[in-house]
């Protein structure tokens, strides 16, 4: 074949970035041939990533040439919920979607609040997310968005203990010599700190993983501390009272960095390791174990180190339970080390530009009422009221599937079901949120879009360029959003920015753009060890572990423990406590469809302890139906050791629609809300489980 007549061109590597709601923020490296995108693989030059994804997201191609990938904007033809739908033309959807809100809008000067934008972290890109979005919901004057649903009760307490979302370098756990992995099932939900992990490991780190579950993460670590779910905080301090108890202690630490160690220490004097392991459910002697560890490594001078995450505050007391921990590093001057401290997450540590991207600004003077994204099932049902506002008439969900992950599922089906209730969905597939869609509107993937991100796991800023055309007609949010935007006659300047433009604009002069355009990512200047004298983003400049800022609001201004709202022995009717963490497999309701990583994962299940199972005669591999108050929902049972006695595990968040009856685990958690930050207790609900007829 003549070369310069040849239309086929040599295999490209395009730099990019995962787009997903994950704390490593990868940079990809796409193998594009003919402009398909053959393999998507990790970009060896990027230090975080190393050349390795996780299993998901090198199944990154099949997911973006899926046979049931949304191509044409769709009208709803059937009831909600049936999905019936028909082709229509980008000009037809977007007309009427304009002309519906327009007349919602123009009713009177705040009608425009009776629509809500409904978004989480699809992509965590900060285009695709929240600019031109955020830019059209402000102009409209839409209702503001209180997006809770995974990390505000951590974000609160972290901004109120540390200053920010800030914390250890996660690089540097690799010479940590003692690592407390808490509330984390980090194998599976951040493998690339797991490496930093094993490499400590292997250079004589002793690993601790404290969760209800026995993980894959706690398989691999030298001890396991299977707590109740929601107890965290009791541990913490008592782990404090054996600090002090044996005075393994950095006064000098903190009488110079800490504000309220007087307050604390009285408090922690409370929690005796009896008091504590009758609450956590666990010996008291695993509590001592586990205080000597820290203590004595400390004390030595070694680095002792926490990678909390996410996963222990989601129970009504998680926004003390993070508190407590954020509390510790500081009593034995973990910090001082660049390879101690603890690393929740590292978000705080970004200069993003949010006024510039989302700019608030155009809402001039209008104050428009806040929705929690948690409380969606409610909230859609709530009529108009003097407190409540107008009641919600139009919904534009993007980069989330609530009917799948927000709690409550029942009501928030009955929400979405409202015939009255005019629904967008721009999506990649026809997910359970899509099938309630008046309009579904096919969004383009992170191979065909450009945009910026920032990391909750890192400190690198990352670049993605798009490395093939839109699939079929998909358009990217922005350019949905731009278009809606001119058909509204909104007539600002920033509606006609184009992507490379945001892509500029969200960290502005802060990072050099033209280095992230040559290599894809960029490191931000954060120092080693942060913290090694105080520096704390606070108001006091000091680790604050009594709190005047919630003291003020009349609230405790030290951590404690707050018991769950549904906490185990509080009722007869439901005996048990569900948890219900990740999937491995999956990203909350992301990759579901995906049929490779669908066989790997099976079926919904529920693991349960053979104590548990033995009692109600549920045999193993049967389906169960678990229930409460709020509902029913049935899956196979798995009966092992990674269930604690009292607590089952129901993992992922399945597609409602490939359930056994339709619907998932969300079925039975509650709407009820953390201590702080507003969000949701999916892991803290009680159920009772049955056996069911054989099937
Ligand atoms: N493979 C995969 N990776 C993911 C995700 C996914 O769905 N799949 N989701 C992503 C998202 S959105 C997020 S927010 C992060 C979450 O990241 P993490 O918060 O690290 O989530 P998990 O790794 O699932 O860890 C949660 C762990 O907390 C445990 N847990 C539950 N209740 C309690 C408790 O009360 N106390 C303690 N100590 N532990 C508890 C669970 O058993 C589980 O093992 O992961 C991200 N990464
Ligand atoms: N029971 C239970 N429920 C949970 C959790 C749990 O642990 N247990 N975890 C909770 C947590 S931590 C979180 S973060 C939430 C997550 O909830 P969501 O943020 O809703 O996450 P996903 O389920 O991954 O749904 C994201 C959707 O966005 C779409 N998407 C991705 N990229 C784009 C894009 O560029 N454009 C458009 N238009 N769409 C896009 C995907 O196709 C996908 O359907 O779930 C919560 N729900
Ligand atoms: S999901 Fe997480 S581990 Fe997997 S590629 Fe994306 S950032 Fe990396
Ligand atoms: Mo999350």
């Amino acid at each position: 074949m003549n070369p310069f007549t040849s239309s086929e061109s040599a295999p490209q590597a395009v730099i990019g970035a995962c787009p997903h709601d994950c704390p490593d923020t990868c940079s990809l490296s796409t193998t594009v041939a003919n402009g398909v995108a053959t393999k998507v693989s990790g970009n060896p030059a990027h230090a975080h990533t190393a050349g390795v994804l996780c299993t998901k997201v090198s199944r990154y191609a099949e997911r973006t040439y899926h046979p049931d990938r949304l191509l044409y904007p769709m009208k709803r033809t059937g009831p909600k919920g049936s999905g019936q739908f028909e082709r229509v033309s980008w000009d037809a959807a977007l007309s009427d979607i304009a002309d519906r809100l327009g007349r919602i809008a123009l009713r009177s000067p705040t009608s425009a609040q009776a629509i809500l934008p409904y978004s989480y972290a699809g992509t965590m890109g900060l285009v695709q997310g929240e600019s031109m979005a955020g830019r059209f919901f402000h102009r409209l004057g839409a209702s503001l968005l209180e997006r809770t649903i995974c990390a505000s009760a951590g974000a609160e307490a972290l901004e109120l203990t540390l200053g920010g979302k800030v914390g250890m370098r996660v690089e540097f756990f690799a010479e940590s010599k003692l690592i407390l992995i808490w509330g984390s099932n980090a194998i599976a939900s951040s493998v690339h700190f797991w490496r930093h992990a094993q490499t400590a490991k292997r250079n004589g780190a002793k690993l601790i993983c404290i969760d209800p579950r026995r993980s894959e993460t706690a398989d691999k670590c030298h001890e396991h501390i299977a707590l109740l779910p929601g107890t965290d905080a009791a541990l913490a301090l008592s782990m404090m009272y054996e600090l002090i108890l044996n005075n393994w202690l950095d006064h000098d630490y903190l009488n110079l960095y800490t504000e309220g160690w007087d307050l604390l220490r009285a408090r922690a004097m409370q929690w005796s390791p009896e008091r504590s392991a009758a609450v956590c459910g666990i010996e008291p002697e695993q509590i001592r174990a586990l205080a000597r560890d820290y203590g004595t490594n400390a004390m030595n001078g070694q680095p002792v180190a926490i990678r909390m995450n996410y996963g222990l505050q989601r129970v009504h007391g998680g926004g003390n339970a993070v508190r407590a921990i954020a509390c510790l590093p500081a009593l034995v001057g973990a910090w001082r080390h660049p390879a101690g401290g603890v690393l929740l997450s590292s978000s705080g540590s970004f200069p993003v530009d949010k006024a510039a991207l989302q700019r608030p600004d155009l809402l001039a003077s209008r104050r428009p009422r806040s929705i929690n994204m948690s409380t969606i099932g409610h909230d859609l049902l709530r009529p108009a009221s003097e407190s409540f506002g107008p009641a919600i008439e139009a919904l534009v969900v993007y980069n989330s599937n609530p009917v799948a992950v927000a709690p409550d599922s029942s009501k928030v089906v009955q929400g979405f079901a409202r015939e009255d209730l005019f629904t967008v969905v721009l999506e990649h597939f026809q997910t359970d949120t899509a099938d309630y869609a008046d309009y579904v509107l096919p969004a383009t993937t992170q191979l065909e879009h450009w945009d910026v991100h920032m990391s909750y796991g890192h400190t690198d800023v990352l670049l993605n360029r798009p490395a093939i055309s839109p699939v079929g007609d998909a358009k990217p949010n922005t350019e949905i959003f731009r278009e809606l935007a001119m058909r509204m006659g909104f007539a600002e300047d920033c509606f006609v920015d184009d992507d490379q433009t945001i892509c500029r604009a969200a960290f502005g002069l802060r990072v050099n753009f033209d280095g992230l355009l040559r290599d894809g990512f960029a490191t931000l200047d954060v120092a080693e060890a942060p913290f090694a004298q105080g520096n704390f983003p606070t108001p006091s400049g000091k680790c604050e572990m009594f709190s005047a800022r919630l003291a003020s609001l009349g609230r405790d201004g030290l951590p404690d423990h707050v018991p769950n709202h549904e906490a185990l022995g509080s009722s007869r009717q439901f005996p048990l406590a569900m948890i219900s963490p990740p999937a491995r497999n999956f990203l909350n309701s992301t990759f579901v469809n995906v049929r490779s990583l669908r066989d790997i994962e099976g079926e919904p299940k529920l693991e349960m302890h053979p104590d548990d199972a033995r009692v109600r005669g549920i045999l193993p591999n049967s389906i169960v139906k678990i229930y409460n108050a709020r509902g029913t929902y049935r899956c196979r049972v798995s009966i092992n050791l990674r269930a604690r006695p009292g607590v089952v595990n129901g993992l992922g968040v399945w597609w409602r629609k490939l359930g056994v009856d339709g619907c998932n685990v969300n079925e039975l958690t509650s709407q009820r809300l953390t201590d702080m930050g507003k969000a949701p207790t999916f892991y803290d609900c009680l159920v009772e489980v049955e056996a069911q007829p054989l099937i």
